[in-house]
C-alpha cells in the first residue's frame, strides 16, 4: 500500500509553511510544488528574520538569499547571493527548468530573475537595518543558537553576541504563543505526494551579518537539501559551514539507503560534525530533518531547541522537538 502525502519542514514556523503545501498535496498536487508554495510563507513573512524579505542583512547591509528545490527525478534548481528578489525558492526552480545550468548566483542570478518576470524589490525591513545598524556598534560574528525559533525584539545588540550581559540588549527572547506559529527561521522542507514521489525544497537569507559573498549550505545540493526518490529526502539547518563539510544532506540520505531510520541517519551525520571538531560542536546548533521513501521522518540536532513541523492532513499537525546530541 501506497505512503499517504506527508509534509515535513524545519522548525516552529514550518506548521505554516507546511499548511500551504498541504493545499496542494491534498489535492493529489505534486510535491515540487508543495514545497515550493509551502516555502513562499516564511519568505514573504518580514518578521522571520532568516528567510526572504524581512531576513537580516550581511555585515555591508545587503539582504541576500540562497535558496534550493529537487525534484523526484533529480532535477534541480539553486540561486544563491541573490538580491532583491522576495521569493528566490522560484528563481531556483526557474533555473531547473528553464536552463541547462543547475545554479546561478549574485548579478547573474539577479538578471535572470528579472528577465523572468520577478520583481525588484527592497528586503531590507525598517526592523531588520535596526538591528544591522545595532550590531555595526560591535560587529562581533557570533551567530546564536536557535534563533531560528526566536523573533526579534527590535532591542539592544546581544542578538548575536551571545553571552553578552548588558540588561538592555535580550534582543531575542523564545516567543510564547500558542503553537508557536509565529516563529521563524531558514526553512527546509521536505514532502511526498500521493504518487509516493519525494521533493525538497531550501531557503535562507543565510546567518546573520555573514562576510558580503558569503554562501551558506542551503543552496548547495547535497548539503542544505537532497533527495534521492529511491530513498528518501534530507534537509539541514544551522551553521552551514559544518553541513556543507560533511555534505551533510547527501550522507543522511545514503545512510538511510543503508538501512538506517530517518533519525538514525540525521544522527549519524550530527556525529560526523561532532567528530570532525567536538570543541567547534559544542558552540553551534545543526539540525538535520529526514523522510524516507516510506513516509517515516525523523530528526536530530547538536543542541536541544530544534524543532519540525509534520503535517499529514489538514488538522493533522504537530510540533516535534529534535533528539539532541549534547
Ligand atoms: C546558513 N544553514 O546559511 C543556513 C542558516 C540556517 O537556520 O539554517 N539557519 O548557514
Amino acid at each position: 500500500k501506497a505512503p499517504k502525502p506527508i509534509v515535513v519542514s524545519t522548525w516552529d514556523f514550518g506548521i505554516a509553511a507546511n499548511k500551504a503545501a498541504w493545499q496542494v498535496l491534498k489535492s493529489g498536487g505534486r510535491a515540487l510544488d508543495a514545497v515550493e508554495a509551502g516555502v513562499h510563507v516564511p519568505e514573504s513573512d518580514p518578521d522571520n528574520h532568516t528567510v526572504g524579505y524581512g531576513g537580516f542583512p550581511d555585515r555591508d547591509g545587503h539582504v541576500t538569499l540562497d535558496a534550493c528545490i529537487m525534484d523526484e527525478l533529480g532535477n534541480c534548481g539553486s540561486v544563491a547571493a541573490l538580491e532583491h528578489i522576495v521569493h528566490p525558492i522560484s528563481v531556483a526552480r526557474k533555473v531547473m527548468e528553464k536552463t541547462p545550468h543547475v545554479m546561478l548566483v549574485g548579478e547573474g542570478a539577479l538578471q535572470f530573475a528579472l528577465e523572468n518576470g520577478f520583481k525588484k524589490e527592497n528586503l531590507l525591513t525598517p526592523e531588520s537595518e535596526k538591528a544591522w545598524k545595532e550590531w555595526l556598534k560591535k560587529s562581533e560574528y557570533k551567530p546564536v543558537m536557535n534563533i531560528e525559533n526566536q523573533r526579534y525584539q527590535g532591542k539592544g545588540t546581544s542578538a548575536f553576541n551571545q553571552g553578552a550581559e548588558d540588561e538592555n540588549t535580550t534582543a531575542f527572547s523564545p516567543l510564547k504563543l500558542p503553537g508557536n506559529v509565529y516563529n521563524h527561521d531558514t526553512i527546509g522542507m521536505v514532502a511526498l505526494d500521493a504518487q509516493s514521489n519525494l521533493s525538497g525544497a531550501c531557503t535562507t537569507s543565510g546567518m546573520a551579518f555573514k562576510l558580503r559573498g558569503r554562501v551558506g549550505d542551503s543552496p548547495i545540493i547535497g548539503a542544505g537539501l537532497y533527495v534521492d526518490n529511491e530513498v528518501g529526502a534530507a534537509t539541514a539547518t544551522g551553521v552551514g559551514e559544518e553541513v556543507i563539510r560533511v555534505v551533510g544532506s547527501f550522507l543522511v540520505v545514503e545512510l538511510m539507503r543503508q538501512g538506517y531510520s530517518p533519525e538514525a541517519a540525521c544522527k549519524e551525520a550530527v556525529m560526523r560534525i561532532v567528530k570532525k571538531n567536538p570543541d567547534r560542536a559544542k558552540g553551534i546548533q545543526i539540525g538535520f530533518l529526514a523522510l524516507n521513501k516510506k513516509g517515516e521522518h525523523g530528526a536530530y540536532c547538536l543542541h536541544e531547541g530544534f524543532s519540525y513541523a509534520v503535517t499529514t492532513g489538514d488538522d493533522k499537525e504537530e510540533l516535534i522537538k529534535g533528539k539532541h546530541y549534547f
